[in-house]
Formats: structure tokens, C-alpha cells, sequence
């Protein structure tokens, strides 16, 4: 091979430039497609290709069943869109039949605004998070005709209330789970009186959490307080990242990163009005299935009255100004308005009242505001 030969297959250096312009195109085009079009969360193949949250560790022999309860809300699923201002915890009316208050429960995937700009994909009672509050008396016979339009089994569990077993609740030890588009019919006797409430017994590792729960509250009033409005304060947790809703649980990427009083975040919550002199009892429940809130209420020391559902009697009562919200807990508090102005009532795990990891308005998350005038 003579020297010249070779020598014509030597690039010249506009050539190598060319080259080198054309790589780093191909590249940056590359990474643009993917940055557009691409996905970067773990997807689950076993699991119907659904999407696992990020973050979060994943064993190479994890179970289907592990993942499964982890799984980002099948958004191909979704049943109806909650308008923006859609509010839970709406008192539910009973039909009467034969003297028997039946009530008519419906789970079901819906898109729920936390916030007017954020929406997660939730687990809903007839449509609403939390679901539907029920109100009824000791003594009534009350009957729930539960129907699940959920993509997976659920149950239903009265919390604290004294049932028969086999209206308990737990799936797969008390009853068989209502299957995807099956009714179940619970039936009892109201025997107790107090803050109360229900939810799912299915996986509720992830039904709870994604919003089935609501509250169940039994007249006569527990504590025989006085008082001039009431206000029930059913905590949650949400993963929201990417447009996909996950349960909150405390593990890696499951840590929520949403958090919400009565199915809202903080400034989405409703500003509650008392006058001067007015007492408010707050009904804290711990619908939240793995988080512990210490709930604190400004403008100084509100009384104790009821613990889970259990009337404390006078002697009993007791002063606090922050009580600890642990999963199931509830506590009837009563909180006296001595002063005008706006008063907070907020978590006091200072994370818990961000959105995302920033405030909005002073405040976010597990925050509302009581406004005395
Ligand atoms: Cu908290």
C-alpha cells in the first residue's frame, strides 16, 4: 500500500468537524426525544405494565402482590371527574325501609382536586374524598348496601363500633371481598354514640390510603358538650409525582408529598367563621392509615372531651393545645374562640403543611384557618 493511497483516506479536518457536529446532534436529539417522550419511572410488566413510584426500592424477587398494592391508580380507570370545588364528607341521607336508615355506598376511581391546580387520582365512597359523613342515632338499625366499581376486591370496616362479626369488615377473615362490580349488604344496630368512621378492610395499606374512608358520627352527642359549630378534620396522605397517584406509605418513594384535611390542601381548605365567645368542637380523626399527626390549634388550650368515641366524663376532661392524631385515633376537642382573628389549626410536623415541598399563602397541607370576627 503506497503512501499516497493512505494518505487519501486521512479525513481533513472539516471533515472530522462534520463528524463531530453530526454525533453530538444525534445525541442532543436523542435525549430530547426521551426527555419528551420518554418515561424514567419503573414500570411493573406483571402488573399490567402500571407504574411503581419513584424512588422506591425495588427487590429483584419482590412479589407480584408487593407491587401490586404500590402501583399507581390505573388512570385508564377513572369513573368521574370531580369538579375543582367538589367537596367530602357530605352528610349522606338514609332511605327508611321498614324503620332500618339504609344507606347506599359506591366505590368507584375518581380525578379529586387537592388543590385548584392539583388533582390525584383517589378511591372514592359515591364519588367524594373523604367519602359520604354518616349521621345517625344509638340505637338505629342501619344497613350500608356497599357496591365496588373499584378494579380490585374491597370491604368495608365500621372502626371501633361494636358489630356481629361477620359485618366486621376484615377481607378474606370475616368475609369473602366484595369482587369488582358485586354489592355487598352490612347490617347493625348503632349500639354506641360518638365520633366514629369507616373504611376499607381490603389491602388498606392501599385503599385507605388513596381516600376510602369517612366519617361516621352517632347522636346523642357523646360528651353532652355545648357547643356552636362542629368540625370534622379527617387527615390523608398523597403521593402525587408525574401525573401518577400513589398510596402514602413510609418507605422509600412512598413518602407523601401531598398532604390534606377533609380531602383538601391547605389554602383549598374552607375557612371556618366563628364570632367571639363561640365554642368549635373539632372531631380529629386518624383516617390517615400510616401517619401520626400532632395537631395543634393557635390561640391557646382547647379541652378534651371524648377519646375514640368514649365520653370523658368532667373530671376526666383535659387541657391540651396539641394532641397527637395517630391512624384510627379520634378525639373530640372543644376549642373556645377568646379572641378575633385568624387562628390556625395545623399539623405540627412542619413538612406536613407544605404542597410539593413549598408553601402557599403562609402555609399548605394539613392547615385551615379559623376566622373569629
Ligand atoms: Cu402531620
Amino acid at each position: 500500500m503506497d503512501a499516497s493511497s493512505h494518505g487519501g483516506m486521512k479525513p481533513s479536518a472539516p471533515e472530522i468537524f462534520a463528524m463531530a457536529l453530526l454525533s453530538v446532534l444525534i445525541f442532543a436529539g436523542g435525549v430530547l426525544l426521551a426527555y419528551l417522550f420518554g418515561t424514567f419511572m419503573m414500570r411493573y410488566p406483571d402488573a399490567g405494565g402500571t407504574y411503581m413510584p419513584p424512588g422506591m426500592i425495588m427487590e429483584h424477587n419482590a412479589t407480584t402482590e408487593q407491587m401490586t398494592d404500590m402501583q399507581a391508580v390505573d388512570d385508564r380507570r377513572i369513573a368521574y371527574e370531580a369538579p375543582a370545588d367538589a367537596v367530602g364528607d357530605q352528610e349522606l341521607a338514609p332511605e327508611i325501609q321498614a324503620g332500618v336508615k339504609v344507606f347506599r355506598l359506591e366505590t368507584s376511581i375518581v380525578r379529586w382536586h387537592i388543590l385548584p391546580n392539583v388533582s390525584v387520582l383517589a378511591y372514592a365512597y359515591n364519588r367524594q374524598v373523604p367519602g359520604p359523613r354518616i349521621h345517625i342515632r344509638e340505637g338505629d338499625r342501619v344497613r350500608f348496601v356497599v357496591r365496588n366499581g373499584l378494579p380490585e376486591p374491597t370491604t368495608i370496616h365500621w372502626h371501633g363500633l361494636i358489630v356481629p362479626n361477620a359485618m366486621d369488615g376484615p377481607a378474606d377473615i370475616t368475609q369473602k371481598p366484595i369482587a369488582p362490580g358485586e354489592s355487598f349488604t352490612y347490617e347493625f344496630v348503632a349500639k354506641q354514640a360518638g365520633t366514629y368512621f369507616y373504611h376499607s378492610h381490603d389491602n388498606p395499606d392501599r385503599q385507605q390510603d388513596l381516600g376510602l374512608y369517612g366519617a361516621l358520627i352517632i347522636e346523642p352527642r357523646a360528651h353532652g358538650a355545648v357547643y356552636d359549630k362542629e368540625l370534622d378534620v379527617e387527615l390523608g396522605e398523597w403521593v402525587q409525582r408525574n401525573g401518577k397517584t400513589f398510596p402514602a406509605m413510609p418507605m422509600e418513594g412512598a413518602m407523601p408529598n401531598y398532604f390534606t384535611i377533609n380531602g383538601k390542601s391547605y389554602p383549598a381548605t374552607p375557612v371556618i367563621h366563628l364570632r367571639l365567645g363561640q365554642t368549635l368542637l373539632v372531631r380529629f380523626i386518624g383516617t390517615s392509615s400510616n401517619f401520626i399527626h400532632p395537631m395543634h390549634i393557635h390561640g391557646g388550650p382547647f379541652r378534651v372531651v371524648a377519646l375514640d368515641g368514649n365520653t370523658l366524663a368532667p373530671a376526666q376532661q383535659y387541657d391540651k393545645d396539641t394532641i397527637l392524631v395517630g391512624p384510627g385515633e379520634r378525639y373530640d376537642v372543644l376549642w373556645r374562640a377568646r379572641a378575633r382573628g385568624k387562628w390556625l389549626l395545623h399539623c405540627h410536623i412542619n413538612h406536613h403543611t407544605t404542597n410539593d415541598n413549598t408553601e402557599q399563602d403562609g402555609a399548605g397541607g394539613l392547615t385551615e384557618i379559623i376566622q373569629v370576627d
